[in-house]
């Protein structure tokens, strides 16, 4: 890197929605790289995903937090800490809200949560492209629980986007550089994610799984990254649990004849083989146990720490 100019500006943006809105698609829409897993099934998302955007102005910091949801069981709630979390610890805030979609019960807890804080907060009207007509309930839940009109709240800015189609994210990338501090980068500028390995290949297998998967079964499946080995001739030998709940999910991910899972197999090592250059040898075998979403030592083993 060359000289640094003294408007260089750093900071953290964390993106914080309900589930399914569009938070990873936003991430990778801004990175221009596919960083963060995306599916059409909510809780996509588990952890916090670490996205970073370098140029002229400065080094953004992307926190990509999984969709805040009111569910009871311990999973539901270590991911309502992570999210909430990554609210006080930013310099930026997008909450981004799917403008096809209806204001949810979520939503109210999520501005509750945000109208206090003291930073920048952009409303990131999403899916614009969908034309949806919920623009105005937002607004109005924003103003209600702020008890003013939109255009007299201090360092808010509404934004339509659309993640999906590119729309706006250039203006979005301006208005953050507007409002962060300046200061140096926190992270190398060659570096693009900031997420532990076993988590990169273990979500990508999971994106694998909720696309071919339906119905209750996404919820139930978590994946966990047993071992990591280099091989002699560029082999990488990587061995995945999969996690159902029940045995008849068991089934469900296997397929008959095994189908299901040899697809996901193959999916998964072909987008393995592009991210780590490599062959990829992928052993994936699957496992059921009940309630692991309320079980501590396996959530501990799936990387969240209490
Ligand atoms: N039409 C349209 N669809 C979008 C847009 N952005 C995301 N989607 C779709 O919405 C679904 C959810 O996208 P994600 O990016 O996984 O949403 P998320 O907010 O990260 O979801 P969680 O991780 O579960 O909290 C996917 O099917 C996306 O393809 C958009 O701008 N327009
Ligand atoms: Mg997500």
């Amino acid at each position: 890197m060359g000289e640094v100019s003294e408007n260089f500006r750093c900071g953290m943006v964390s993106i914080v929605g309900r589930p399914n809105v569009g938070k990873s698609t936003l991430l990778n829409a801004i990175l221009g790289q596919k960083v963060a897993i995306v599916s059409k099934v909510p809780q996509t998302t588990r952890n916090q995903i670490r996205g970073i955007y370098n140029d002229e102005r400065g080094q953004i910091v992307f926190i990509d937090t999984p969709g805040l949801v009111l569910g009871k069981d311990k999973l539901d709630q270590l991911l309502k800490k992570i999210s909430v979390g990554m609210m006080q610890d930013a310099d930026c805030i997008i909450h981004l809200v799917d403008t096809h979609d209806p204001v949810g019960q979520e939503e109210e807890e999520i501005v509750n949560r945000l109208k206090s804080l003291k930073v920048p907060i952009i409303l990131g009207l999403n899916k614009v492209d969908l034309k949806g007509r919920c623009i105005p309930e937002y607004l109005t839940l924003w103003e209600r629980m702020k008890g003013r009109s939109v255009h007299e709240m201090k360092s808010f800015t509404l934004l339509p986007l659309s993640g999906r189609k590119g729309t706006n994210i250039d203006k979005l990338l301006d208005i953050l550089f507007e409002n962060l501090p300046k200061g140096p980068a926190l992270y190398p500028q060659d570096m693009l994610l900031d997420v532990p390995q076993k988590i990169v290949i273990a979500d990508i297998i999971r994106e694998k799984l909720l696309a071919i998967m339906r119905d209750e079964v996404p919820h139930a499946v978590a994946v966990f990254v047993e071992d990591i080995q280099q091989r002699p001739k560029k082999l990488i030998h990587i061995r995945a649990q999969i996690l159902v709940e029940r045995e008849s999910q068991k089934m469900i991910v296997i397929g008959k004849k095994g189908e299901v899972l040899k697809r996901v197999g193959t999916l998964a090592r072909e987008e393995l083989e592009y991210l780590l250059e490599s062959k990829v040898f992928l052993e994936l075998y699957v496992k059921a146990k009940k309630n692991w979403r309320d079980n501590d030592a396996i959530l501990q083993e799936l990387g969240y720490d209490f």
